[in-house]
């Protein structure tokens, strides 16, 4: 068989794949991005369901690194649309001249580490082979798509889609019946767009969320020159805030305020819309009493929005607000006063199963035309354990992680008994609580940086040290336990695909945090890893 050399192969051509293509050219590297879409954009390419949109504001979601690259783009609204991400990520491949480097339509399904000549062998759907000295992750923490495995979803008569594998010509729903399972990010914006077509619109609810209001409009074109202008601005926003992104906090915590100017100050939020009820005190995620403030006022606000008293009453979340990623919406709670709109709550009458005409749960049938799996993602791990990867004596990171249920790693980065290999935005590191592309460049620069110095240094291999990571996951457990995350089952500690609660994923400590963690390792020689040079000459 023709096996093709690279000095790196990087899955997935996302944001991550994208400039990690580009580092690794600009260092003289030969790399190839294989992607298994058939067009680039990663996640953005899948998720193409009515309403799409991203949550954190646009000027913050794009690439800084150039800052020419910064300033060519024009975001249209205050939240950019799936469409015009995908437009954003194509234009990049365009202006980077990225597209020779990709191979579309090419899943990886398989890598193994071969011992002797110390470098990857990848395997793919199109029956090619790949050999590299570097194998990089760039998959994506949701990516891959979270289907429950309701029994008889198979004798459904009508059509079924899920929002992050959605069809790509548009689905009209006049005149239908729809159920919505799953009222998550992408629920909620999916409802809100379905609402406005649909004959009858039911969601059957697990956990109720906290969804703030986003205040999307149009940016005018003072807005956009303003972003423009503020590019060194948004560039110490990625690296040097918790999330990548400025929001608006008062700096102090709530117990700093009476309960009259808390009320304000979360109005105030309320009414400029966004991510910030989650920093609006610097106390929310890590204090009891300030995070209920907050919560509360949600609460508040659900009773104020929904005439129905007791649909209102089951909207009511009940976790610590933050806990989960909070929801960005326009208008969602006002549609559950149309009276097309119907709410089911799961938390006594689950789903049984699917039946040719609708949804069984334990007390009747809700009949509908089309089921809509807004049930998300196997976060964090779920594309990498997918595929069959191999380190060192046949080790997988199946068993390495043990299905998922034990996660180690060295700063989300690296792994033991996987030399070379490196995980862009991996589990254990701060990704999903971030503004990704903030999160996505800090990773790629490092390991832009770290394959500078093996490269100069002649070293063959790098490779995470056991007590390393288990430093690492220590790090992360305790800076967690700090907080009230852990209170919650949620994707970010794996409950939410069985309810069983597995290690906490996320590194909770801040992306400042983070990189000066990061940063601090490479000046340090890259200490916690193990290296070999040639001849196997172990450093
Ligand atoms: P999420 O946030 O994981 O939401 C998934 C939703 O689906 C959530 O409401 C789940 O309820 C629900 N779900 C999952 N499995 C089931 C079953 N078996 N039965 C009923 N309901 C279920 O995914 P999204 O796609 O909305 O958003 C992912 C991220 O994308 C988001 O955080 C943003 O960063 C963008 P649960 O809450 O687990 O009880």
């Amino acid at each position: 068989m023709n096996v093709k050399q690279y000095d790196a192969i990087i899955i997935g051509a996302g944001f991550a794949g994208l400039y990690m293509l580009h580092k690794l050219r600009e260092r003289g590297l030969s790399a190839r991005v294989l992607e298994a879409a058939d067009g680039v954009g990663g996640v953005w390419y899948w998720s193409r369901y009515p309403g799409a949109k991203c949550d954190s504001d646009s000027i913050y979601y794009s690439f800084t690194f150039s800052e020419e690259l910064y300033k060519k783009w024009r975001w249209k609204d205050r939240y950019a649309s799936q469409p015009e991400i995908l437009q954003y990520l194509n234009f990049v491949a365009d202006e980077l001249n990225l597209r020779p480097d990709i191979q579309l339509k090419t899943r990886v399904t398989k890598a193994k580490f071969q011992e002797e000549a110390k470098q990857w062998e990848i395997s793919t759907d199109q029956g090619e082979i790949f050999e590299a000295k570097y194998l990089i992750s760039g998959v994506g923490c949701l990516s891959t798509t979270n289907i429950p495995p309701f029994e008889g979803s198979e004798s459904f008569k009508g059509e079924q889609y899920h929002t992050g594998r959605w069809p790509h010509d548009k689905v009209d729903f006049t005149g239908k019946r729809v159920v919505v399972i799953g009222n998550g990010s992408s629920g909620v914006q999916t409802m809100q767009e379905v609402a406005k077509e649909a004959k009858e619109m039911t969601l059957l609810m697990r956990t109720p969320h906290y969804v703030a209001e986003a205040r999307n409009h149009p940016l005018s074109k003072e807005e956009q020159e303003q972003a423009i202008n503020n590019y060194k601005g948004i560039r110490e926003a990625f690296f040097n805030t918790p999330g990548g992104i400025r929001l608006y906090t008062t700096g102090k915590s709530a117990t700093a305020f009476s309960a009259k100017e808390q009320k304000e100050k979360l109005e105030h939020i309320w009414e400029t819309g966004g991510l910030s009820l989650g920093s609006v005190f610097t106390d929310v995620s890590a204090n009891k009493e300030a995070n209920f403030v907050v919560s509360q006022f949600v609460r508040d606000k659900i009773d104020e929005i929904v005439e129905d008293r007791d649909t209102a009453q089951l909207l009511h979340p009940n976790y610590y607000i933050t806990t989960k990623r909070l929801i960005i919406g326009t208008n969602f709670y006002e549609i559950f006063n149309e009276d097309h709109v119907h709410l089911v709550s799961l938390k006594d009458n689950p789903i049984e199963r699917i039946v040719e005409n609708g949804v069984q749960l334990k007390n009747g049938t809700v009949e509908c035309d089309v089921i809509i799996y807004a049930t998300g993602y196997e976060a964090m791990t779920g594309s990498l354990l997918k595929i069959d990867i191999e380190g060192r004596n046949g080790k997988t990171i199946q068993e390495k992680w043990e299905d998922g249920r034990n996660v180690k790693t060295y700063l989300g980065l690296m792994m033991e008994s996987f030399p070379n290999l490196f995980m862009i935005t991996g589990p254990q590191s701060p990704s999903v609580l971030t503004n990704m592309p903030a999160a996505i460049e800090q990773h790629v620069d490092w390991i832009d940086q770290c394959i500078e110095y093996l490269e100069e240094k002649g070293i063959q291999t790098i490779e995470a040290q056991k007590e390393s990571e288990l430093e690492w996951a220590k790090q992360c457990d305790d800076l967690a336990n700090q907080t009230l995350y852990p209170y919650t089952n949620s994707w970010y500690t794996g409950a939410n695909i069985d309810g069983e609660q597995r290690g906490f994923v996320i590194y909770v400590g801040g992306l400042n945090n983070y990189k000066a963690i990061c940063d601090q390792v490479a000046a340090n020689d890259y200490e916690g890893c193990t290296f070999e040079k040639l001849q196997s000459n172990v450093l």
